[in-house]
């Protein structure tokens, strides 16, 4: 490794290592620091804490709030809400562990000067739906940011986390990670007794229905990169859930979200004749999965099934009935706020394509798929369970330890917790805080010790990238394509496009069977096979070479488990065409997969589905 010799190795030491700076890490380290008095609590993150992650742009609304001080619900009505939602399948224990504590989240985020909507005549949280209170969002980030920064000992921003670190004695104990600094290039051996990952979920691993220069328009954040998955992947720990990708209804072409519009305004939908089409697929949603369709609320899934039926029928688009609603400034006033406050993009759509929702219903489409476990999904990492609450058989250790000892997680990163959202996370960065101090203190002399070899290795892997280009460019005197290297945009659109057409995306109309899954992971560990041929022009290019590596290993995992699930359980996030319906005798249970990095291979198991809550 000759180029970068003269890049400095920086080594932190901490108790508590967070990796990723946003919902969860944030709620991570402000909870190490209130048990872990005297402990070193470590952030460690790729952008800037102040606007990182999905909250960047903020938010308009707090989606997960029990309203317990005024008997609006109790955490047990969510976990119900959640198990409906996800076709009877979530983690009870730790949807539970989460209800039961995110009121008190919410109230601190109130403390830390979190503009609420109040309603005017009861005083209380403004509701937005059921368990959804509005909020003047803007600077949300900014606002939990603070709280994390001031319980930090430091707060590392722009190192990308790239690799684990395993213990030398202890082959399945966590010791710390390694990353690089995207402004100076340094290389950061971070070397912990405990790390919570908290890095957020996945977008672009499937086609986006924007390409070219629209590609940075999809739902969830572009910069949300897999490396919650990834991580933990390749240290072998269990994922669950991983075929449970989300896909959502959103405003074409801008991604707004649509939760205000169906909860606040009342808005409803139609097809292009202005008919209501759910009813008319309500008869052979049920064929395919029985009882779950008279569930309230509808399950986002069918919801989505409903809407694909009728544009599949030819009576698309589907709209949002928006005129009536914005005739009532207040609702107008609502209507635009919302995306003023959390996805600006829409509000400039609209102007741009001459929109007025007060003349004009504005189109609706559905998304590419995303993984990510916070939202009306349980994708992620198989994590042991709260000590008062969980099945023996979901506990094996400390709350939201996952199956690699001292490794711990939060928010996008856990499965089986749909439904949790920002306070959500947030909340279980709080809970996972909690749980690693005490498996510090327990550790006693008993300290994990990384390995010399394995950071210096892994320094020159981390470069490569970097060393391709630099070598392989000579060969070229214009252009992007070169003999010897690919650059991380070219691999990003053959993973895309994999995905796309072989394991459910758009193109195949959220469509696949197992000959199809079987030909897209070959293609995948064909893809694997070129990544030592990265090319990163710059620091700027290595931290997205190392983003396609993160999703392509979650890319691989995401398709192993479509093809181990034997059913359609989601109708309207993927079909197995081979496989139509859902299969409660067979399949009501967890799927779990762990990889081994040194073989390549995957292996996949069962779990049971513990029903804790009548
Ligand atoms: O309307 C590395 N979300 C909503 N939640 C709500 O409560 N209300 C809403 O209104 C929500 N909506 C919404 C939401 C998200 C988005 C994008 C939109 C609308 C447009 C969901 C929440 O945002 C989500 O649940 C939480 O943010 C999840 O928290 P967490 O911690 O799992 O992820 P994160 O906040 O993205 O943070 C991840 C951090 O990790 C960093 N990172 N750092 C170092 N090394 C690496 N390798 C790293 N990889 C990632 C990231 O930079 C980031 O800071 S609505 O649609 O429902
Ligand atoms: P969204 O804006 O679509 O991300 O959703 C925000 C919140 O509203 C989430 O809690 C969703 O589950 C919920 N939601 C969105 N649409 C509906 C709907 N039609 N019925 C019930 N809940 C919904």
């Amino acid at each position: 490794m000759g180029l970068f010799n003269s890049r400095k190795t920086i080594y932190v030491d901490s108790d508590v290592l967070v990796i990723g700076g946003g919902f969860g890490g944030c709620g991570a380290a402000y909870e190490s620091r209130h048990w872990g008095r005297d402990l070193k609590v470590v952030v460690v993150e790729k952008a800037n804490i102040e606007r990182s992650g999905a909250v960047a742009q903020g938010l308009y609304a707090i989606n997960c709030y029990m309203g317990m001080q005024w008997d609006e619900n109790k955490p047990e009505d969510h976990v119900r809400y959640a198990r409906n939602d996800l076709m009877g399948l979530v983690r009870e224990d730790l949807s539970y562990d989460i209800a039961r504590h995110v009121d008190a989240t919410v109230h601190m985020f109130e403390e830390w000067g979190l503009p609420f909507m109040k309603d005017p005549e009861t005083g209380r949280y403004q509701r937005e739906g059921k368990w959804q209170i509005m909020i003047h969002g803007e600077s949300y980030k900014p606002i939990i940011a603070e709280a994390a920064r001031k319980a930090a000992t430091k707060v590392y921003n722009r190192i990308m986390v790239t690799h684990l670190l395993m213990d030398k004695k202890k082959p399945n104990r966590v010791a710390g990670a390694v990353g690089f600094n995207v402004r100076d290039g340094n290389f950061y051996v971070f070397r912990s007794k405990s790390v919570i990952v908290a890095a957020g979920g996945a977008s672009h691993i499937f086609k986006p229905h924007s390409v070219g220069e629209g590609m940075g328009r999809t739902w969830y954040a572009p910069w949300s990169s897999a490396s919650a998955y990834a991580l933990p992947i390749q240290v072998g720990a269990k994922m669950t859930q991983m075929e449970n990708r989300i896909v959502l209804t959103r405003f074409k072409d801008g991604y707004g979200p649509v939760g205000a519009y169906f909860l606040h305004l009342k808005t409803t939908t139609e097809n292009a004749y202005g008919e209501n089409y759910e009813p008319t697929w309500y008869d052979s949603i049920k064929e395919m999965v029985g009882d779950y369709v008279d569930h309230q609320p509808v399950p986002t899934c069918l919801r989505n099934h409903a809407f694909l039926q009728e544009v599949k029928a030819g009576r698309g688009p589907i709209r949002m009935v928006t005129k009536e609603a914005f005739k009532d400034p207040h609702k107008e006033t609502v209507g635009w706020e919302n995306f003023l406050g959390m996805t600006i993009g829409q509000a400039v759509v609209w102007a741009s394509q001459n929109i007025d929702p007060k003349e004009i219903n504005p189109e609706l489409v559905m998304s590419e798929p995303y993984v990510m476990g916070s939202h009306a999904t349980c994708s992620g990492a198989w994590a042991s369970g709260p000590e008062d609450y969980a099945p023996d058989d979901y506990q094996w250790g400390y709350n939201r330890m996952m199956t690699v000892e001292g490794l711990f997680g939060a928010g996008d990163t856990i499965g089986g917790t749909a439904h949790k959202f920002s306070s959500g996370s947030f909340t279980e960065g709080r809970i996972a805080g909690k749980a690693a101090v005490k498996y510090v203190t327990d550790l006693g002399s008993d300290q994990p010790q990384v390995d010399e070899a394995e950071y210096e290795n892994l320094k020159s892997v981390v470069y490569q990238p970097m060393e391709n280009y630099e070598v392989g460019r000579n060969e070229i005197v214009a252009g992007t394509v070169s003999p010897s290297y690919l650059l991380p945009l070219h691999g990003l659109q053959r993973l895309e496009k994999i995905m796309d057409e072989y394991v459910g995306g758009t193109g195949t109309n959220y469509l696949t069977n197992e000959p199809m899954l079987t030909r897209g992971l070959e293609l995948l560990s064909m893809l694997k096979e070129d990544l030592p041929y990265l090319g990163a022009e710059s620091l700027h290019q290595l931290q997205r070479a190392w983003e396609l590596q993160h999703r392509v290993i979650t890319s691989e995992c995401v398709a192993q488990h479509t093809l181990f699930r034997k059913e359609t359980r989601w109708p309207g996030y993927y079909y197995r065409a081979d496989h139509p319906k859902l299969d409660d005798t067979n399949w009501h249970c967890f799927t779990l997969s762990s990889y081994d990095a040194k073989s390549g291979e995957w292996e996949m198991e069962k779990a049971p589905v513990h029903h804790i809550i009548d």
